[in-house]
């Protein structure tokens, strides 16, 4: 079993263990914006540790959209290194836990669709999009049965 490596950042490592630590049932949203997340968990592609993200709650059926704006910081989320060495991901939300495999998301018209979903979910991916030169990756994590 890997080891699990807490957040350097306090407060993402502060929901995790709250979300996780309540098996899902509270630290269950974005502080004060009262909208839903979700938490990753995956492994560390050099030290193989386990990782563990919170994100926002983004639904395209059964599948999940992994939006790795990182508040449009000009360098992308280290989990999305992580993510292309290893898709295989752990994901809660709330009191479900889902074995997922993501696949970062390029077909322009796909990514387009999935884009449209995530800002209406949380609109501040579209102001993210703006104040970085980055293109924000999309990931789809679909279930794996
Ligand atoms: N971030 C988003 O990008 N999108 C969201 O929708 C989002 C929502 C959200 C909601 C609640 C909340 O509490 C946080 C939220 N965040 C959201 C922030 C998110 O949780 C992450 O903090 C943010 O995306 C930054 O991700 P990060 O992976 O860069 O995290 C940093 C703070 C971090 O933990 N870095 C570690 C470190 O030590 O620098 C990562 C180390 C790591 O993964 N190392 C790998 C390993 O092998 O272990 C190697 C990686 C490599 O290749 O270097």
């Amino acid at each position: 079993m890997s080891e699990y490596i807490p957040s350097p950042s306090a407060w993402a490592a502060a929901q995790v263990e709250l979300y996780e630590g309540s098996g899902g049932t509270e630290g269950l949203t974005l502080r004060d914006t009262g909208l839903p997340v979700i938490i990753v968990t995956n492994q560390g592609r050099k030290t193989g540790g386990i990782r563990k993200t919170p994100l926002m709650r983004v639904v395209d059926g059964k599948n999940y959209v992994l939006v790795a704006s990182r508040g449009g910081a000009p360098k992308n989320p280290v989990w999305v290194h992580n993510l292309r060495a290893n898709p295989s991901v752990e994901l809660r939300d709330e009191t479900e836990v889902y074995a997922m495999k993501v696949r970062e998301v390029v077909e322009p018209t796909e990514r387009q669709r999935l884009w449209a979903i995530a800002v209406e979910v949380y609109p501040p991916y579209h102001d993210y999009q703006i104040k970085t030169e980055r293109i924000i990756p999309v990931f789809l994590a679909e279930p794996t049965k």
